[in-house]
């Protein structure tokens, strides 16, 4: 827990140990799409790719260790997340971050622990992230995806709020409880953006 694993090379290292091939492929995709949509737009693409690299880093542990990790270092769960408690891999993610790979970056913390079900206002490497781990290229299931990765890159909002309408659509369909802050994030989103339409269109 104590090392000083602050660069990308020294984080692929132990992801790769930690993580099951596919999750580790999946890792490294999100962490090259999200710097190159840093390049797009402008934000810090070390930081991004550090970010992608992390996002998941929670995700191999197994659910009840999840809960009883979150007990051991009092980090809330609530009972949503103790219905679905693979949402919390996020969560848990972003204080792994923290404490075993010595992130301090707010930002980078925030992306890791926003990056399931979004929130409302968003920072630009939150919604990077959300983006990237969505259209990274080892997914291959989602509809759209080849719309929303030509978005990703004309237009980040637009490709925030067309994943968010997928993902509530998809959850209808297979009966999966939907977290509060997935609807009030998608409600945000598309407020934003009929707004931002309206005002071209005054
Ligand atoms: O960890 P990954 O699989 O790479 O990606 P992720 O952390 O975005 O998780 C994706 C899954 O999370 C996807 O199957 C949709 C699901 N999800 C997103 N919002 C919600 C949700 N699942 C539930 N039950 N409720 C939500 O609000
Ligand atoms: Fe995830
Ligand atoms: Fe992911």
């Amino acid at each position: 827990m104590n090392d000083k694993l602050n660069n990308s090379k020294k984080i692929r290292k132990v992801l790769e140990k930690s993580q099951d091939e596919k999750r580790y492929e999946h890792t490294l995709g999100v962490a090259y799409t999200a710097a190159s949509l840093a390049m797009r737009y402008e934000a810090d693409v070390k930081k991004a790719e550090i970010a992608g690299l992390l996002h998941d880093c929670a995700k191999c542990i197994d659910n009840e260790k999840k809960l009883s990790m979150c007990q051991k270092y009092n980090i809330n769960v609530n009972e949503f997340e103790r219905r679905n408690p693979f949402l919390l891999h996020a969560k848990l993610g972003s204080f792994l971050a923290m404490k075993k790979f010595n992130i301090t970056d707010k930002d980078i913390i925030n992306a890791i622990l926003n990056h399931t079900t979004g929130r409302p206002e968003m920072s630009l490497l939150e919604k990077i992230i959300y983006v990237a781990d969505y259209i990274e290229p080892n997914r291959m299931q989602a509809p759209n995806l080849r719309e929303i990765r030509r978005l990703a890159f004309l237009d980040l909002d637009q490709a925030v709020i067309k994943i968010l309408g997928d993902t509530l659509q998809y959850l209808d369909t297979v009966n999966s409880d939907i977290d509060p802050m997935t609807k009030k994030t998608y409600d945000y989103y598309n407020r934003l953006l009929n707004n931002q339409t309206e005002q071209e269109h005054s």
